[in-house]
C-alpha cells in the first residue's frame, strides 16, 4: 500500500481559486512516513477541457493503492442561486475514481467533517477521516497493512461490507491544549502553484480550533472546539521559507479566526516585526471582540494590506442573539481603531437571524452608513446557512423550519419569521441599491470586465500596493454615478 493519490475536489475559483493546504499538510506527512505520493489539482480551472479524462489518466498512469479525497466545499452558503458543489464533484472527481474500481478509498476535508455519514454513503468509499487528517490518516493505513482493527481510530468513519457505517467523529474528541506541530506544506513542491500566484494568496494556518459559541457556525465541528497553538517560531519559519521562494507571493492567515486568542496574534505579528520581513500579508476572521489598537498596530507594522473583519451585525439584540462576545459600543471603537490604522477593511454581516426584525436591520444599517468608510467594502449574506451541531440548528427544527434528524448536506437556510425570505431581500437590495460599497453575497463577484479594467488601471498607475477591492470600489463607484445621472 505504498502508493497514495490525494485528490483536490474543488471546482470553485470565486473569490480566487484557493490551493489545498490541508492536502498538501497530507502529502508531506505521507511522504515522510515513506509513501509514494501525488496530488490531482486543478478541477477548478475553468473549462471545457477534459478534465474527468485528465484524473482518469492519472490514475492509470499512477495506479494508486489509496486514493484519498478532499471535500472542502458542499455549497456556497448563498441563498439566492444557491451553488451546490456536491454534483459536480460526482461528475468530475467521483465518478473516473468508481470506474478506476482499484484501490481504498477515502473522503476528508471540511465539508467531509460537517456531513460525513450523508457522504460516505452517497459515494461509498471505504473511510472518511473527520477533522484533521495527517496523523489519523497515516494512523489508519498502518492499521490496514498491519490488519489491526479500523473502527476504534478517533475521527476515523469506516463503511462496513454490509453498507453500515460507524465512526467515532473527531470534534467529541477535545484536544489537550498542546502544542500545533504540522509537517511544512511546501505547496508549491507539491502541485504546480503557477495558477495560484497571479489571483490567489499563500494560506498559512497558525492554529487549529475555536472557542468562540457563535451560534451559527460550523467551525468547532470541523477543527474541534479548544485551541492547539504552533509556535510563533514555527510560524515565521514557514513564511520565511515561502518568501524565500516565491518573493512577490501575499500571505493569507487561514484560522478560523486569526485574533482569536489576541495574545497569539501579536506574538506572530512581533516575531514577523523583529526578523524584519517585508512582507504583504491578509488575513479573514478578524473578531471585533479581539481587536485593539496595539493589535492593529502590530498588525500594520508586520505587512497587513488589507483585513475580513466580521461583526455580524451591528444591533445589540442580534449580537446577543447570534452569541456573540461584543457589543454594538466595542464595534464603534473598533472602527475607530481601524481607521486611525488606516486598515483597509473589508466587512461581513449576515442578517436574517433569530430574532432579526425591521427594528435590527435599521440598527445594522445605521451603523454601516455612519461609521464605514466609504472605501472600504461591506459584504451582506441574506440568511443564514443551517450547519449540524449548532445551535442554529436546535433553533431551526424547534421552529419547524427543518425536521429533527432532517440531512442538510443540500443548503437549508434560516430566515427570521419576523421578516420572511422577500421582505429581508427587499430591504438589502433597497440598501445595497444605494450604497456602492455595499454588495450582497449574490452580486459580489465584479463582472469580468470590471476586473480586466481594475488589473489595467492597477498597472498604469503603479497601485500595487492597494487593495484589490479598493480598486474595484473605485470602478463601481463611477458605475453607480452615471447610474444616477442617467
Ligand atoms: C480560510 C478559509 C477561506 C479563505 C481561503 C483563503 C486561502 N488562501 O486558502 C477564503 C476567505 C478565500 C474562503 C473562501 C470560501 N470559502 Co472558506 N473557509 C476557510 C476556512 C476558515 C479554513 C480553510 C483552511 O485553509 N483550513 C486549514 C487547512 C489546513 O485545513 P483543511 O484544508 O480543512 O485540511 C485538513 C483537514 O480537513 C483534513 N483533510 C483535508 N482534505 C483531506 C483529504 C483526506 C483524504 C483526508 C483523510 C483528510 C483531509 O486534513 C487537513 C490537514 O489537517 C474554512 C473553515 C474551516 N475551519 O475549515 C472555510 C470553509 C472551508 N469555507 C467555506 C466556504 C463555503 C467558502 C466559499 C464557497 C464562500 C463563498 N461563497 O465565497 C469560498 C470558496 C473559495 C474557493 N475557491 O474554494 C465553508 C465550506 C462549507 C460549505 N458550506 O461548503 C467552510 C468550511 C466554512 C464554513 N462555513 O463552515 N474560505
Amino acid at each position: 500500500m505504498k502508493k497514495i493519490l490525494l485528490v483536490n475536489s474543488n471546482t470553485e475559483n470565486a473569490p480566487y481559486p484557493v490551493s489545498p493546504l490541508g492536502l498538501c499538510i497530507l502529502a508531506t506527512a505521507l511522504k515522510n512516513a515513506a509513501y509514494e505520493v501525488k496530488i490531482f489539482d486543478g478541477l477548478w480551472k475553468q473549462a471545457n477541457s477534459n478534465r474527468q479524462f485528465s484524473l482518469a489518466k492519472e490514475l492509470i498512469n499512477f495506479q494508486p493503492d489509496v486514493i484519498g479525497v478532499s471535500i472542502r466545499n458542499v455549497d456556497d452558503m448563498i441563498i439566492e442561486q444557491s451553488r451546490f458543489y456536491i454534483e459536480e464533484i460526482e461528475d468530475l472527481c467521483i465518478t473516473p475514481i468508481k470506474n478506476y474500481a482499484k484501490g481504498i478509498t477515502i473522503l476528508g476535508g471540511a465539508g467531509f467533517s460537517m456531513f460525513p455519514v450523508e457522504l460516505l454513503e452517497r459515494w461509498k468509499f471505504n473511510f472518511g477521516i473527520t477533522g484533521p487528517g495527517e496523523e489519523t490518516l497515516i494512523n489508519l493505513l498502518h492499521s490496514i497493512e498491519n490488519g489491526h482493527p479500523t473502527d476504534n481510530i478517533p475521527g476515523v468513519f469506516e463503511r462496513k461490507p454490509n453498507g453500515h457505517i460507524t465512526g467515532l467523529h473527531y470534534k467529541n474528541f477535545t484536544t489537550n491544549g498542546s502544542e500545533l506541530i504540522v509537517p511544512y506544506p511546501q505547496i508549491d513542491s507539491h502541485l504546480n502553484y503557477e495558477p495560484y500566484l497571479s489571483r490567489s494568496s499563500y494560506p498559512i494556518q497558525t492554529k487549529r480550533g475555536c472557542t468562540l459559541k457563535c451560534l451559527y457556525c460550523s467551525y468547532p465541528v470541523i477543527e474541534c472546539k479548544k485551541y492547539q497553538l504552533r509556535t510563533t517560531k514555527d510560524v515565521v519559519d514557514e513564511i520565511e521559507s515561502v518568501k524565500k521562494r516565491l518573493p512577490d507571493v501575499v500571505f493569507e492567515f487561514v484560522d478560523s479566526t486569526f485574533n482569536h486568542p489576541p495574545k497569539h496574534a501579536e506574538n506572530i505579528c512581533r516575531e514577523i516585526i523583529s526578523r524584519g520581513l517585508s512582507l504583504k500579508l491578509r488575513t479573514m476572521g478578524v473578531t471585533p471582540a479581539g481587536v485593539t489598537p496595539v493589535l492593529i498596530h502590530l498588525m500594520r507594522q508586520a505587512g497587513f494590506v488589507q483585513i475580513d473583519c466580521t461583526p455580524d451585525s451591528a444591533s445589540d439584540k442580534m449580537l446577543q442573539n447570534l452569541r456573540k462576545d461584543f457589543n454594538i459600543k466595542k464595534l464603534e471603537k473598533v472602527v475607530s481603531i481601524l481607521k486611525e490604522a488606516d486598515m483597509p477593511t473589508m466587512w461581513f454581516f449576515i442578517l436574517g437571524g433569530p430574532g432579526e426584525d425591521d427594528n435590527t436591520l435599521d440598527e445594522t444599517f445605521d451603523f454601516i452608513q455612519r461609521f464605514i468608510d466609504e472605501r472600504d467594502l461591506v459584504h451582506i449574506t441574506e440568511g443564514l446557512r443551517i450547519y449540524p451541531d449548532t445551535g442554529l440548528e436546535k433553533i431551526a427544527i424547534e421552529e419547524g423550519i427543518i425536521k429533527k434528524d432532517e440531512s442538510l448536506l443540500k443548503p437549508h437556510f434560516y430566515i427570521s419569521k419576523l421578516l420572511g425570505q422577500k421582505k429581508l431581500s427587499e430591504r438589502i437590495k433597497e440598501f445595497t441599491s444605494q450604497h456602492y460599497n455595499c454588495l450582497r453575497a449574490a452580486d459580489s463577484a465584479p463582472p469580468k470586465e470590471m476586473i480586466q479594467k481594475a488589473l489595467e488601471i492597477r498597472k498604469r498607475k503603479n497601485l500595487a500596493d492597494e487593495p484589490m477591492f479598493r480598486t474595484l470600489l473605485r470602478l463601481r463607484k463611477e458605475e453607480f454615478q452615471t447610474d444616477i445621472q442617467k
